[in-house]
């Protein structure tokens, strides 16, 4: 038997911390406990969902690969991202340049961030969100070892962050999203990634300017794919049983 656990905390309704974890029964009371005291800053409100998993997980053999680029200032390395979407999975400059200004300065059309991604058919560059104001949200998926795979990723000069980024991303490509940007809003963390089946998980540093509160993630998918790409990151549980070869 299953479970999934998911946090959520924020202060005066701004998101301070979240995060989700698939577990054996023996396991809840110890990871519930874990992801409350998880928050490292302040908040206000806190929700701890547990849900019993209809079928067991499926479990993946391996997660994308992982290399980090360093560049020497930040418009070089939206100008690499730019470039290998074009060259790698052909969409064009016109699309993802004003798409990655905007991640930037955060995705919502209100103004800020936005909970979840921004969903773009690669073709098209339209935007492909039911509401473009409600990002779409990856949910359910863990690391079948998670203490092994996080020592190792540590080990090798990786984050926490990258713990569980790697592990969302790997879940979205899997779902059939063609490729993903993202960029973290965490003010102090100043690496993002792009990630597909062709290139892996690419860490790229700057992507943006400390102190700013600005980011997100932007996935790139076909229209025709949208309806099952979407079922795929909201319903199907999944566990990665161990990293890729690191670059
Ligand atoms: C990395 O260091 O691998 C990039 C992680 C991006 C994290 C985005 C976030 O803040 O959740």
């Amino acid at each position: 038997m299953f479970y999934s656990v998911r946090m959520r905390a924020t202060l005066e309704g701004k998101h301070v911390s979240g995060q989700e974890r698939i577990v054996k029964k023996e396991d809840l009371e110890r990871v519930i406990l874990e992801l409350h005291r998880r928050p490292k800053g302040d908040w206000d409100f806190q929700t701890l969902k547990v849900e019993r998993l209809k079928e067991p997980p499926e479990v993946i053999e391996k997660s994308l690969s992982v290399r980090s680029y360093k560049f020497s200032c930040i418009p070089l390395a939206v100008n690499f991202i730019v470039g290998i979407l074009e060259t790698e999975h052909g969409i064009g400059r016109e699309i993802t340049k004003p798409l990655l200004a905007k991640l930037q300065k955060g995705l919502n059309p209100e103004g800020g961030n936005l909970k979840g991604a921004l969903i773009v058919d690669p073709k098209t560059g339209e935007v492909l969100n039911e509401d473009p104001t409600e990002g779409v949200r990856t949910i359910l998926f863990d690391w079948l070892d998670r203490e092994g795979v996080r020592d190792e990723l540590l080990k090798r000069g990786y984050t926490e962050r990258t713990l569980d980024a790697l592990a969302l991303a790997t879940k979205n490509i899997y779902c059939g999203v063609e490729a993903e940007v993202c960029i973290s809003d965490d003010p102090d963390y100043t690496t993002g990634y792009v990630a597909s089946e062709r290139l892996g998980y690419i860490r790229i540093s700057p992507i943006k300017e400390k102190g700013s509160p600005f980011g997100g993630r932007i996935y790139f998918v076909r229209r025709e794919k949208l309806e099952e790409t979407l079922r795929c990151l909201r319903k199907k549980a999944l566990l990665i049983r161990e990293l890729s070869t690191l670059g």
